[in-house]
């Protein structure tokens, strides 16, 4: 179970690198430069970006679930043909994601492997669930919000093949920011009860949002590492300050009220202050308990048996031209 599996996290043995070989690496990325597949890596490094980049893959296609659920009840053919572009969307940059990580020597199947077998991580908050319309408003507002916020800086990360999979990312990510935003803005317009779906949406994925961003910054245990490799461009508690002083005069342009009394603009400092944040709650969905963690599972592992005999065809078909060419290229000889 996807608890459990938590628990049992690879932990390989640390690799003894070359001390020059590990300077060098080390003055290239204080230089900028970018690292490339063929480069030298430490293995520290290596095992960060495949843990970092499978989790964020894994995410946009976990991510295809909670909006899938809205494909049928979208309410007019405009929203319904725009839900089904940006699921697909996801769906691209799960993929791209994937192959960003295969350059770093791991096939796709491990990696489909370790998030079937519930090893591997996806974000939090494609564990729960979008009960209204309205949900499709704050997903792509806050969900797709919190998620640029955080893959803006990734475009500058170090391993060239993950921060060129992020440009494109986020130009799409922000295209879904913005859907999301104009569904919140025609649902705070509308009747009092359209206002009403949309202010507890609001209320609904606040906080989870705040959590995608991690841990805080003071018991973020890759947060040192990944920041002196320029994986990470800026702080888990840096990204979500980022992001709340974006989001809340967004909040208040559409009439609606954040779910936090102790929220304040702090004059001195120009940034908005918090209450504080339940880790527990994340906590709770990280070790597999969070309310959607095993309906999310399910599914997925019910849709990768249900393809099996697609994958099984082509490769059917593949072994079938094969052995065609080759009995050709004999008898051409
Ligand atoms: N959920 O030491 P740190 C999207 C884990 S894409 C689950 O701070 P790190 C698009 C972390 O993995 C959203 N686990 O870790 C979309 C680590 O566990 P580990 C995904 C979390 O890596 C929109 C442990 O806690 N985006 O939304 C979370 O330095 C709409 C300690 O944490 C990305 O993946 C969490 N929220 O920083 C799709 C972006 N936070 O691996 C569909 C790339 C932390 O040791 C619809 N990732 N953990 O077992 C990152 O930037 C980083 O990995 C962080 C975490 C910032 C998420």
């Amino acid at each position: 179970m996807y608890a459990q599996a938590l628990d049992q996290k690879d932990k390989a043995p640390s690799v003894v690198e070359d001390p020059e070989h590990l300077a060098r690496f080390e003055a290239r990325c204080a230089a900028e430069e970018k690292i490339e597949p063929k480069d030298w890596m430490p293995e520290g490094y290596r095992r960060t970006l495949i843990r970092q980049i499978s989790q964020h893959a894994h995410s946009e296609i976990i991510g295809m679930q909670p909006e899938g659920n809205w494909v049928t009840r979208a309410p007019s053919l405009r929203r319904k043909a725009v839900l089904l572009a940006k699921i697909q969307d996801e769906g691209g940059h799960g993929l791209y994601l994937y192959s960003a990580a295969e350059t770093l020597g791991i096939s796709r199947e491990e990696l489909y492997e370790q998030l079937l077998s519930g090893r591997a991580k996806y974000s939090s908050i494609f564990n729960y669930p979008t009960l209204t319309w309205a949900d499709m408003g704050a997903v792509g507002w806050l969900v797709d919000g919190a998620a640029i916020m955080n893959q803006i800086a990734l475009c500058r990360c170090s391993y060239g093949p993950y921060a060129r999979a992020m440009i494109r990312i986020c130009k799409e990510e922000s295209f879904h920011q913005r859907q999301g935003y104009e569904i919140m803005l025609t649902l705070a317009k509308g009747t009092p009860a359209q206002k009403e779906m949309a202010q507890d949406a609001l209320n609904r994925w606040w906080w989870p949002c705040l959590m995608m961003f991690g841990p805080p910054d003071a018991v973020s245990e890759h947060s040192q590492e990944s920041m002196r490799w320029k994986i990470k461009r800026f702080s888990n508690d840096a990204l979500r300050q980022k992001f709340i002083d974006a989001t809340v005069p967004q909040g208040h342009y559409l009439g609606l009220t954040f779910p936090d009394p102790d929220l304040k603009f702090n004059e001195a400092t120009g940034h908005w202050e918090i209450g504080a944040i339940d880790w527990s709650e994340f906590k709770r969905v990280l070790s597999g308990d969070g309310p959607c963690n095993r309906q999310r599972m399910r599914h997925r592992r019910q849709v990768e048996a249900d393809g099996a005999w697609v994958r099984d065809a082509a490769r059917a078909h593949a072994e079938k031209r094969a052995a065609r060419e080759a009995a050709a290229k004999i008898a051409a000889e």
